[in-house]
């Protein structure tokens, strides 16, 4: 192995499941036999390493070696979301330790070469000033349906509607509407993301996350405004807190209303009755199969369409109240006018 500091020294990040690493290796083995002054360090799990260096037919090239990153996957453990979300669940944080390491032999890192799922590998070659080459093991429309996407979604629409749920800053349903809640998700099929504070987990339902995965997601805090904004999202459900049910409304997202306590109620009554841009449950514990029921009703019937028509057309009403000459600018200058009077302008 080369080990003077000074060489290049090139860090491969492989994704340890299905055959993701393997023409990553190939391309280590290939590029360290043609550059025989630079070091190359290939980063992967224990299992992943061993099966990748016993199907080799002769030795790895002196300039090439490869280290073994913690999986965080108990042994026995087979089967590949699970294994997976073990993985990510330890990175990048596992990959940097054993980088460290590397580098304390090879010197700093000069240009990463990852596996495009490991996303972060951009951010590690930029804290090194490192250039970064990203791999793509699947097909390029697959690659090209991702680096394209929202160019699809904006020319075809969204088919299925990532519910996105939050009950803002105070809120926390009991344990057993949480866990009937997430059973509804579950029985429902829809896609989801959902705010829930870490302390929450606890309640969901067991194996719901693994069962869910690919189609749902638990976050402690998402960015709602943005979610709220994108297209794949059909419904909120939310504790109509007045910011969100603004928020909603300025995107265009109708509601499913479970309020809890004090201006909530009134609100959840104004979406679903006023507005009628979404539906209410009125000072009651949400069941899994209300749950069921009110998600088929809102993303996928004529009803539900009609809400969401609505809704959209209040977004319109409260983007021009923000215009100039809209309602909102002019009570801001009528409430300027109040508090400084005329020596404002
Ligand atoms: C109280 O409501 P909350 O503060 O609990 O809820 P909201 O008024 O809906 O405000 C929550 C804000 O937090 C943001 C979200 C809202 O701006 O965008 N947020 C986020 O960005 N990401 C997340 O994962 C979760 C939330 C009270 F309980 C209500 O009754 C009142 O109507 C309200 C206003 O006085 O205050």
């Amino acid at each position: 192995m080369v080990s003077a500091k000074s060489v290049p020294h090139v860090a491969f990040l492989a994704f340890p499941f299905g055959t993701h690493a393997s023409p990553l290796f190939s391309l280590a083995r290939a590029l360290a036999a043609d550059a025989p002054s630079t070091a190359f360090s290939f980063f992967n799990s224990a299992r992943s390493n061993s099966s990748l260096l016993q199907s080799l037919p002769s030795g790895l090239p002196p300039n090439l070696r490869t280290f073994d990153v913690p999986d965080n996957v108990p042994e026995g453990t087979w089967l590949p979301p699970v294994e997976v979300r073990l993985f990510l669940e330890v990175t990048p944080g596992n990959f940097l330790e054993t980088m460290a390491a590397a580098e304390g032999e090879f010197g700093r890192v000069t240009c990463v070469v990852g596996d495009a799922f490991l996303w972060f590998a951009g951010d590690v070659a930029a804290e090194r000033g490192a250039s970064w080459v990203a791999l793509w093991t699947g097909g390029p429309c697959s690659l090209a349906a991702h680096l394209y996407t929202d160019l699809l979604r904006d020319t075809f629409g969204v088919e299925d509607q990532v519910v996105y749920i939050s009950f803002g800053t105070v809120i926390m349903p009991s344990p057993q509407e949480l866990t009937e809640m997430a059973a509804g998700l579950e029985a429902s099929g829809v896609p989801f993301l959902w705010s829930l504070k870490d302390m929450a987990r606890k309640h969901l339902p067991e194996g719901f996350l693994d069962r869910v995965a690919g189609r749902g997601l638990v976050v402690p805090w998402a960015p709602q405004t943005q979610v709220l904004g994108h297209l794949a999202v059909g419904a909120f459900l939310t504790h109509c807190g007045w910011n969100s049910v603004l928020e909603s409304i300025s995107c265009g997202v109708p509601l499913i209303c479970r309020p809890f306590f004090g201006d909530q109620c009134l609100n959840a009554k104004t979406v679903s009755c006023v507005w009628e841009i979404g539906v209410a449950f009125e000072s009651r514990t949400m069941e899994k199969e209300d749950m069921v029921r009110v998600l088929n009703v809102v993303l996928k019937t004529e009803e539900g369409k009609k809400m969401s028509e609505k809704a959209d057309k209040l977004k319109t009403t409260a983007l021009q109240a923000t215009k100039p000459g809209g309602n909102s600018i002019k009570n801001f200058d009528t409430l300027v006018k109040m508090i400084v009077g005329n020596h404002g302008s």
